[in-house]
């Protein structure tokens, strides 16, 4: 650990999404999300696994929040469930969901916590699924309309925004894969999808501006890409998975994919004039999700996509989930920004580190020893990319508690403190003693 290296105010936190944590979702007028209907599906998430429950923490949250205080955190990032808030997508507002949102994030406050929403975790409202999705233009309008009752209510109290989270693996597993909801299985005729959401980023951050709501982020999953056999389908991967999501933010362009055969989002009319205006300069902030690099290598015949994963080149170490363990490689990610963007990049928060661990619960506490091995590792990548002039102002651990994991269901746990679904007892994990400890050496 090189805590030195860190600046002073660098911010300490958590980050947890409304899907994987709230459950209660038939109550208080919620309207049905992709997730729902998706979980309702046999045989795509792990032991037919639902949000159903997930942490009850609609109703345990302050509970939650006194986890949180126990670790001394100066931010907490948690999404809003815009079904939730408006059930149809647009119009109708339930008051009942903007009430909940509201106590969280008076209990945060009341805990000196800065609440760091995040606008859209991939649970949209199913009414807007059935008319396309983000396949469509207008869900960018509903998103932004959104961002307006929301902060019509919140932005008195909520300095910092995020708009999106990962809208390159909402496109790439919910509508190119179709792994996760909405379950479209679209290839590369999903790219409609990337624009949509990050035109809806920048509707949104419009929207947010004229109410004086303060700073504007976006949580990119950002992965620094290895070349395991072809330079250019590595360069490829890098254009679809990072670049087409920050460049438009913070230079005004899409990446050039023709380049490797593929047709962009420019394709038919789907990116208007002033778009990429509206886009260009919209953040305060760069959130980047980090967990591991990715190897690439050329497409096998007929692959059709200019890459095709490979295995690490090393025998790294694994998490529960068989991600590779590369710390180095967020340093290599954090620079490899800088180095690109150079003055265009804004300030940087990791909004998401963590790893799936096999913990081991005993009589006396849950030992989760791999958990802290990594979380140190990667703090130290952080300082160490600090140390190399990258401008990082926080780190957020994904997660709080063990949740729904997406496809994996409760298979795959990330938390600091774990969770027994059978009863909803919380006990925290060696990792998150860990970390209250590491945040008070800093104070
Ligand atoms: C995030 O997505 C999500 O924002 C969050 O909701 C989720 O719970 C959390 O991470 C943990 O999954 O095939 O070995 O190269 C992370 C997206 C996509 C990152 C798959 C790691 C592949 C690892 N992930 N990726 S590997």
């Amino acid at each position: 650990m090189h805590p030195a290296r860190l600046p002073a105010g660098f911010e300490w936190g958590v980050s947890t999404a409304s899907y994987q944590i709230e459950g209660a979702v038939r109550e208080d007028g919620r309207g049905a999300s992709v997730w729902d209907t998706f979980t309702a599906r046999p045989g795509v998430v792990r032991n037919g696994d639902t949000g159903d429950m997930a942490c009850d923490h609609y109703h345990r949250y302050r509970e939650d929040v006194g986890l949180m205080a126990g670790l001394g955190l100066d931010a907490y990032r948690f999404s809003l469930s815009w079904p939730r808030i408006l059930p149809e997508g647009r119009g109708r507002v339930e008051p009942r969901g903007l009430d909940f949102y509201d106590r969280l994030v008076d209990e945060l406050l009341a805990h000196g916590i800065t609440p760091t929403p995040t606008l859209f975790h991939w649970d949209l409202p199913q009414a807007l699924e059935d008319e396309g999705g983000w396949l469509r233009r207008e869900t960018a309008e509903a998103f932004a309309a959104y961002a307006g009752v929301v902060a019509d209510r919140l932005g008195d109290r909520v300095q910092r925004w995020i708009t999106l989270n990962e809208p390159f693996v909402h496109l790439a597993f919910g509508y190119a894969f179709g792994v996760h909801a909405p379950g479209r299985a679209l290839m590369l005729d999903a790219l409609p999808a990337a624009h949509h959401q990050l035109l809806g980023h920048g509707l949104a951050a419009r929207e947010l501006r004229a109410r004086g709501a303060g700073e504007v982020w976006i949580a990119n999953n950002c992965t620094p890409v290895r070349d395991a056999g072809s330079p250019v389908a590595a360069e490829a991967y890098d254009a679809l998975h990072n670049r087409m999501f920050n460049d438009p933010l913070l230079v005004g362009s899409y990446p050039d994919l023709s380049a490797y055969g593929v047709t962009g989002p420019e394709w038919g009319g789907i990116v208007r004039e002033g778009d990429l205006e509206l886009l260009h300069g919209s953040l305060d902030g760069l959130g980047v999700n980090y967990y591991n690099p990715t190897w690439v290598t050329a497409p096998g015949e007929g692959a059709g996509l200019p890459f095709e994963l490979a295995e690490p080149d090393k025998d790294y170490p694994r998490t529960a989930f068989d991600w590779p363990v590369v710390p180095e490689g967020l340093t290599e990610l954090l620079t490899g920004l800088q180095a690109r963007y150079g003055d265009a990049l804004p300030p940087v928060w990791i909004t998401e580190n963590g790893c799936s661990c096999d913990d081991v619960v005993r009589a006396g506490g849950v030992d989760d020893q791999a958990r802290v091995d990594y979380l140190a590792a990667h703090v130290d990548a952080v300082g160490e990319a600090v140390a190399r002039g990258v401008d990082v102002r926080g780190y957020f651990v994904w997660s709080l508690l063990d949740n729904f994991e997406w496809a994996e269901g409760y298979a795959q746990r990330f938390g600091l403190v774990h969770v027994d679904y059978a009863t909803q007892r919380r006990t925290p994990k060696a990792s998150y003693h860990w970390y209250r400890d590491l945040i008070a050496s800093l104070r």
